[in-house]
C-alpha cells in the first residue's frame, strides 16, 4: 500500500501528479488556508506533509499525528516548523534553499530601487491625475549606485544583493551576521563586516535577510531606527516580525527615515493599518520568490525531500536538503 501524505497548500498540478506516482495523495486545490484543528484532523494517517510558510508544524501538531515522519517545505525560511521538536520526535524537516536565491536577491535590490527612487508614490500620484508639471525636485530620492548598502544577515541571499551592489551598481557594501564570513567569500562580495551599530549609522540603504526566531523579533525598532540616517531606505524581504512594523511606520511618517520597501509584515498577511497610510513604502505582498521558474524549482525541490525522505526515487533514504539529518541516522 502507498504511504500517504497532505499537501497542504495549492501548488503546480504537475508536482502533485509526481507525488501520486509514490504516495495516496490528498491535496488542497482550493487552497483553504487551514486552522490548527483541521491541520491536524487532516494530518491523520498521512506520513508525510508537503507545507508552506503558512502551515505551523509544532509540539501540539506532532503529538496529535505520531505517525509523521516528514515534513517538507517549499520555502527556505522555516520558522513555521518547530525544528526542535521535529527532531525529538524522529519528524525530518527539509526546506528549499539555493534554487531561490538569485530570483529573491533580484526581488530585494527592485523594492530597494524602488523605496530609494519613489517608484511607487510617484506612480500613485500620476495615477490620482496630479501629474500637472515637471518640476525640479519632484519626486527627488537617493543614489544606488555609489552609495553604501547594508546587509543584515549574509546567508546565501544576502550575499547574492551584496554582489548585485558591488559587482553592479559600485556601491560600498557591509555587512552584519552572527559570524563573519570567510575571507574569499567577504573578497567576492567585496563586503566587509561592522557591528550593528556601525550598519545602521553607516548605511545608505539596508536590506534585511536575517532568518527570523524569537531571538531577532523585533531587531530593528524605534532604537534601531533612530540611528539611521535621515536619508536612507530600509528593505525587508526576511520575515515579518523581524522590523517592529508600528515603529517604522512612525519613522517613515516622521521622515525619521527617508523610505522603506517591505515585502513581509507581522501577521501577515494583514498589515499594519499605518504602514498602509504612508507614501514613502513601497508595499508587494511576500513575492520576492514569486517567478514561475522559481516558484516551480521550489515545489520540485520540496516534492524531492517528501519523495526521498518516504524510501522513493533516485535519492531514496537521502533527501537533499534535510533541516535535521540527524532524525536520518540510524
Ligand atoms: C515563500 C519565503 O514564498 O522561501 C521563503 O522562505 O519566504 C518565500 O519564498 C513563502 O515562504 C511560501 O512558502
Amino acid at each position: 500500500m502507498k504511504p500517504s501524505v497532505l499537501v497542504a497548500r495549492a501548488v503546480f498540478p504537475e508536482v502533485v501528479e509526481r507525488l501520486r506516482q509514490h504516495f495516496e495523495v490528498e491535496d488542497n486545490p482550493a487552497d483553504e488556508v487551514f486552522d490548527k484543528p483541521e491541520l491536524i484532523r487532516r494530518l491523520q494517517g498521512k506520513a508525510g506533509a508537503f507545507t508552506t510558510g503558512s502551515v505551523v508544524i509544532d509540539a501540539e501538531v506532532l503529538d496529535a499525528n505520531p505517525q509523521l515522519k516528514v515534513v517538507a517545505n517549499m520555502a527556505v525560511g522555516y520558522n513555521n516548523f518547530d525544528v526542535p521538536a521535529c527532531t525529538a520526535r524522529g519528524v525530518l524537516c527539509t526546506n528549499t534553499p539555493d534554487v531561490l536565491t538569485e530570483t529573491t536577491a533580484d526581488f530585494g535590490f527592485a523594492l530597494m530601487m524602488a523605496a530609494a527612487r519613489r517608484i511607487s508614490e510617484s506612480e500613485h500620484y500620476l495615477r490620482r491625475g496630479e501629474w500637472h508639471k515637471w518640476f525640479y525636485d519632484q519626486f527627488t530620492g537617493s543614489d544606488i549606485h555609489g552609495a553604501t548598502l547594508g546587509v543584515l544577515g549574509m546567508g546565501r541571499i544576502g550575499q547574492a544583493i551584496a554582489r548585485r551592489g558591488a559587482l553592479g551598481f559600485g556601491m560600498r557594501v557591509i555587512y552584519h551576521n552572527r559570524s563573519c564570513l570567510a575571507p574569499d567569500i567577504e573578497s567576492q562580495c567585496r563586503a566587509t563586516y561592522v557591528d550593528k551599530e556601525r550598519l545602521l549609522r553607516e548605511s545608505d540603504h539596508l536590506v534585511i535577510v536575517m532568518p527570523y526566531s524569537p531571538a531577532a523579533h523585533h531587531a530593528i525598532g524605534a532604537p534601531e531606527l533612530a540611528l539611521m540616517k535621515p536619508t536612507a531606505t530600509l528593505t525587508n524581504i526576511a520575515r515579518g516580525g523581524i522590523v517592529d512594523d508600528a515603529a517604522l511606520a512612525r519613522a517613515l511618517a516622521d521622515k525619521r527615515i527617508a523610505a522603506a520597501g517591505l515585502d513581509v509584515y507581522e501577521g501577515e498577511p494583514a498589515v499594519h493599518p499605518d504602514l498602509l497610510k504612508v507614501p514613502n513604502v513601497v508595499l508587494t505582498p511576500h513575492i520576492a520568490s514569486a517567478t514561475v521558474a522559481t516558484r516551480r524549482a521550489m515545489a520540485d525541490l520540496a516534492a524531492d525531500n517528501l519523495i526521498a525522505a518516504l524510501g522513493f526515487g533516485p535519492n531514496a533514504g537521502k533527501p537533499p536538503t534535510p533541516l535535521n539529518p540527524e532524525v536520518l541516522r540510524p
